[in-house]
């Protein structure tokens, strides 16, 4: 199976990134994760992004805070889809990285989910995985049905 890379800006953001990991790992989908920032190792972020075809990613996440141009900087040096997770880390609460990350020019695209978005980030790679991989499909329509009956067992108590 493909493999999925998450890149973290800073050991800072790992706590925000773990429900990622913990959705990939409920998936049984391999992932790699790394902290390389595009700005204190902009060669080392270039390098990985640049071979993770080859490496045998199909998915590359990418989390980061503040002026976060880490998903923009992967997305440029590779043709595999980029899942950015804006962080909150700063005064701004998260709007910073959320407008940096979702503000690509047309050309270079990254899928941004919401401020803090690991869950959703994971299973965005999931499903673009199961694009081609039918067991993963399948775990992704179990889940789908686990959620809607947990939400209708749901008790009302007003
Ligand atoms: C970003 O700046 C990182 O992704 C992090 O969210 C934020 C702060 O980084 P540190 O100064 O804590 O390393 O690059």
């Amino acid at each position: 199976m493909l493999k999925v890379g998450i890149i973290i800006g800073s050991a800072s953001d790992l706590e925000k990134v773990a429900p990622a990991a913990k959705a990939l790992r409920e998936f049984g989908v391999p992932y790699e994760a790394k902290v390389l920032s595009a700005h204190r190792t902009p060669d080392e972020a270039a390098a990985f992004a640049a071979s993770a075809r080859e490496n045998g990613f199909g998915a590359l996440i990418c989390a980061a805070g503040k002026a976060a141009h880490l998903a923009g900087a992967v997305a440029a040096r590779t043709t595999l889809p980029v899942i950015g997770i804006p962080v909150k880390a700063s005064a701004l609460e998260g709007l910073d990285a959320l407008l940096s990350t979702v503000q690509m020019p047309a050309g270079i695209p990254v899928a941004t989910v919401a401020i803090d978005g690991a869950a959703n980030a994971a299973l965005l790679a999931v499903q673009i995985l199961a694009v081609t991989d039918a067991s993963l499909a399948e775990k992704l329509e179990a889940k789908r049905a686990a959620d809607r009956a947990d939400v209708l067992a749901a008790k009302v108590e007003l």
